[in-house]
């Protein structure tokens, strides 16, 4: 078993200006740049408090959607894989992040068939990893990507998401190696057979996308339930603003690739 969350490095992408137009399931006003960017830079800045080395790649005016590395690859300290991106708006951001993923990983694999993966549909737990069946993450994909998950010594199992959740990791997260915080919609999901499935409290699905760095838990800062609720368990949070992200179906993990 290794630590989910023992990382040391993290590799983000400023937004661009252009990110008040990213993909957004439903409607709602635009976010504000001005405070998008703020909140990125608050997450960054909580990353490199927290421990971590960051590294902060330049905006892609033309890929909207490029702040939220994390879907576009995976990053393990063995190695890291290159994905398909399932929303063809986004494919092109994968060949922005090669040579920075190059240059930090022994070993760079990459998905190469037809299938798609979001790197927001992989849940890595302490002895497997979750791939989600969403739309941006076909079985086609997951299929492939497990293969190179096996490639860099990480056991795979392929789940189902609700139709009703963006990503995988949309609805659920890890509070600690045997805990799992998840909407309702996912309490019965198969793969968390032998982990404690906390719920997120009624009304605020929005905050299941928490994130945990070394010992703290990053977790949005307008779902006060949530928070006392992890308080309660001992957990050491951190709030953070995510209002505008949120508004462009973004949470915490979304913004950056850790290992
Ligand atoms: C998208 O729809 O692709 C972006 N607007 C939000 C991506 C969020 N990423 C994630 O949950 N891992």
């Amino acid at each position: 078993m290794t630590s989910p969350f023992a990382f040391t490095r993290a590799l983000c992408r400023t937004p661009a200006p252009s990110a008040v137009n990213g993909i957004r399931a439903g409607g709602g006003p635009d976010p504000d740049f001005a405070t998008l960017l703020a909140e990125h830079e608050a997450y960054v800045r909580t990353l490199r408090a927290l421990g971590l080395a960051v590294d902060v790649l330049p905006p892609l005016d033309d890929f909207p959607d490029a702040l939220f590395t994390e879907d576009v690859a995976l990053t393990f300290p063995e190695g890291a894989i290159l994905l398909r991106p399932g929303a063809p708006t986004r494919a092109g951001e994968v060949a922005h992040i090669r040579e920075a993923l190059a240059e930090r990983h022994p070993r760079l694999l990459a998905m190469t068939g037809l299938g798609h993966a979001d790197g927001g549909d992989v849940l890595r737990l302490a002895d497997r990893v979750i791939i989600g069946l969403s739309d941006r993450t076909d079985r086609t994909g997951a299929k492939e990507l497990a293969g190179l998950l096996a490639d860099l010594g990480h056991r795979a199992e392929i789940a189902e998401t609700p139709k009703s959740v963006l990503h995988f990791k949309t609805g659920c997260s890890l509070i600690d190696e045997t805990t799992i915080l998840a909407v309702p919609a996912m309490r019965d999901c198969r793969e968390f057979a032998g982990l404690e499935v906390v719920l997120t409290p009624p009304g605020e699905e929005g905050a299941a996308n928490i994130l945990r760095v070394r010992d703290t838990v990053l977790v949005g800062q307008r779902w006060r339930a949530t928070q006392d609720l992890l308080a309660a368990r001992g957990v050491d949070i951190c709030p953070m603003a995510t209002d505008e992200i949120a508004r462009i179906d973004a949470g915490l993990s979304c913004m950056s690739l850790r290992w």
